[in-house]
This record gives structure tokens, sequence and C-alpha cells, in this order.
């Protein structure tokens, strides 16, 4: 039976052999944040600041005249089985100091995800909701269609909405649910290498099409870099100086058409059973940066209603 991978890439082992030729890593990151290179370099409270900072951004964000929203509103995008519903457990983990299992996740031939489903976050992130959606398929008539991606940006996909690609029926387009201010699109590390299949291509650029059109922007996150570069298994503090996560990253900057600093490497927690703070940092700063996004986003909307408030008032004077 064939692997949901095999189904997307030409050869799925491609990677498995380029494994033998492990760069030496630099000494140098490739990626340099401040705080992490500085005197004491990786701290393990250091994840607590990101999720202040991110608190204290949506807060001042959200409580800002003109601005419609409760929440910052992000979306998971993303082939089959590339982590989707693993990042929004992972980062529940964070909150809950524990390993949690909020989203359905797993391995699966098909999308395990088949519903739209929302999550709140809780403490520091609790005006943060994640969307979770099905995963993109290279087959017709499977895998989340870019008509129902376009109707979630919008808000007009009910919670609990069954996906169903086969179906003629498409939703009717009444606003039920939320809109959606930034999307973070998951591409796992050991496939950014591999050849895609042409369907794949069609549809992912198709999507990538319907997202330009869209005022919101993305960031995408290169998950499961635990299975390209065993010195950041063994320590996740080494991903900002592994020359193949920096390639991951650069080619995924490349695929997805977006600034380098667009993209980020995570590892999810999947199989530990206890919580490494090293490991919440990568996770917090990719979630910083959609948060990031979302927050611009509902500023420029902000600054447009504004405009257009003070152009009606100007027009009712004369
Ligand atoms: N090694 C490793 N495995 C991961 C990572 N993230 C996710 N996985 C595994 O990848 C598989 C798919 O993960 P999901 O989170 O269900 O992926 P998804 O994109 O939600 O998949 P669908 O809902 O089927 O589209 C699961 O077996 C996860 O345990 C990671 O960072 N490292
Ligand atoms: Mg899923």
């Amino acid at each position: 039976m064939a692997t949901s991978k095999q189904k997307l890439f030409k050869n799925p082992f491609a990677s498995l052999r380029s494994k033998k030729k492990e760069p030496i890593e630099p000494v140098e990151p490739w990626r340099v944040y401040k705080e992490l290179t500085g005197e004491h370099g990786w701290q393990k409270e250091y994840y607590k600041t990101l999720l202040t900072r991110i608190k204290n951004n949506t807060t001042s964000v959200l409580k800002k005249e003109d601005v419609g929203s409760e929440t910052i509103n992000i979306m998971m995008l993303g082939y089959v089985q590339s982590g989707k519903s693993s990042t929004i457990n992972s980062i529940f983990c964070i909150l809950d100091n524990r390993i949690s299992k909020r989203a359905k996740s797993g391995d699966s031939e098909d999308s395990f995800t088949q519903t739209y489903d929302s999550f709140r976050g809780e403490k520091q992130l609790d005006d943060i909701i994640l969307y979770d959606v099905m995963g993109v398929e290279a087959v017709k008539h499977q895998g989340i269609l870019t008509e129902d991606i376009k109707m979630c940006m919008k808000g007009d996909v009910e919670e609990s909405y069954q996906f169903d690609p086969r179906s003629q029926k498409r939703i009717d387009g009444k606003v039920f649910g939320k809109e959606i201010h930034c999307v973070m699109y998951c591409v796992d590390a050991e496939s950014i290498f591999q050849e895609i299949i042409e369907p794949v291509k069609k549809k992912m650029q198709e999507i990538e099409s319907e997202l330009k059109l869209n005022p919101q922007d993305r960031i995408v996150l290169v998950t499961k870099i635990d299975t390209i570069c065993d010195e950041t298994k063994k320590d996740i503090r080494r991903i900002f100086h592994s020359k193949k996560v920096q390639n991951a990253v650069e080619m995924a900057a490349r695929v997805f058409k977006v600034s380098l600093n667009q993209v980020h490497p995570i590892k999810n927690y999947t199989d530990e059973v206890e919580i490494d703070e090293y490991k919440n940092i990568p996770l917090l700063l990719g979630l910083s940066k959609a948060v990031d996004f979302g927050t611009d986003y509902l500023r420029n909307m902000a600054d447009k209603a504004k405009r257009k408030s003070q152009q009606k008032e100007q027009q009712t004077e004369i």
C-alpha cells in the first residue's frame, strides 16, 4: 500500500540516501537572534519571555479602536501529514507544561484531519485561535479544495465543518465563522528536498495564487527537522547552526516564494514524554511571527476603516 509520502513524491527514499553526507556544522549560527547568541546563549526561561511578548503584542493591537476582532485567528495549511495538527498540539504542550494532544494527529494515508476545528489558546495565548484543516493532496477529489480554503480565509466556514472533496455541494457562503488573519503553512523537512510530482505542484500553485490575492500574509513552518539533522535531534539548540536545517529553510523559501525570515524550522512534540523548554523556543519564534503578521493585518484593516469613516464624515460636512 502506498504511503502518503509515496503518493506525493517521485522518490520518497532519496532523503534517506542523502543522510550519509552529513555536512560539518558551522560554528557560527546561520540565523542570529540576539537573545540566543548573547553572553548566556539559550536560556530555558526564554520561552516565557516569548509568551509574554506575544501576549503584549496581541493585547495592544486588539484593544485598538476600529480593530473589529477579539482574537488573532491563524489557520494551518499544508500537505497531508506535514505536521499541522502536531504543531497545534505542541503549542498546547508549551501552555500546559506537559504533553497535550488537543488536535487529532497521527500517521495516515489520507488526511487524518477531516473537519474544520478551532483551538483557542489559554493563558498568555488566550487571544489566539488556531484553526486546523484537512491536508492538501495530489489526487483529484482528495484533500482540502482551494475553494474551501478561500471560504475559510473569509470566515465563511462553520466550526466542525466536515470537508468533503468528493461532494459537488460547496459551502453556501453564509458567514458563521471567523476571518483568518494569518496562515501557517507547514512543510516537512524531509519532503522539501523531494521532487514534487506535477499534480501536487499544480495544487500548491493554485493555493499559492489564491493566498497571494488575499491581504493576509503567511509564514512557513519547516516541521520534522529532527528527521534531517541528528545533531539537532539530540540538542535542539543546534537548530540555527545546522547546515541541513538551513538548506531546508532556504529551499522552503524558494518553493513558497517567501522571504527567508518568513520561514521557521520547528520540532514538534511527538514521541516525547516530557517538555523540553529549549524545544519551546523555536516553536514560539514561529508562532510569534505569525501573530505579528496577524496583528499587522488587523492594524491595516483598522486604518482602512478609520480612513473610510473620516471620508464619510468629511462628505457629510460638505
Ligand atoms: N519526527 C517528527 N514527526 C513529526 C513532527 N511533527 C509531526 N510529526 C509526525 O507526522 C505525522 C503527521 O502529523 P500530523 O500532525 O497528524 O500531520 P497533519 O499535517 O495534521 O496531517 P493530516 O491531518 O493528515 O493532513 C504524525 O505521525 C506525527 O507524529 C516532527 O516535528 N518530528
Ligand atoms: Mg491534521
